[in-house]
């Protein structure tokens, strides 16, 4: 099972790439803009392999070449390690 994020500076890489804090939740965001439809939907379905591995998974939505996202962690309400770790595997895959 999960656990809340108690140290706040392990979201510091991740804000140093782009993701940043929702407003009113515990959760984080980015927006993923690939260069077309398929590359986008490509980056999708490559992070859903992960997602389904990790058991955790994305609240995301998808226009064109963009793909919004947040994550957080429902079963503790707030953010995680996990949340960090998909976030990362998110960057990386986008490369
Ligand atoms: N994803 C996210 N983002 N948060 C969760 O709490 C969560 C999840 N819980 N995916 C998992 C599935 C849980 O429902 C299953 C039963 O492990």
């Amino acid at each position: 099972m999960a656990e809340k994020l108690t140290d706040p500076a392990a979201l510091e890489p991740l804000l140093a790439t782009g993701w940043g804090r929702v407003e009113g939740r515990d959760a984080i965001e980015k927006t993923f803009v690939f260069g077309n439809f398929i590359e986008a939907f490509g980056w999708m379905s490559k992070v859903a392999l992960v997602a389904e591995k990790l058991d955790h998974h994305p609240e995301w939505s998808n226009v064109y070449k963009t793909v919004e996202v947040t994550l957080t962690t429902h079963d503790v309400g707030g953010l995680s390690e996990l949340d960090v770790t998909l976030a990362k595997r998110m960057d990386a895959l986008a490369g």
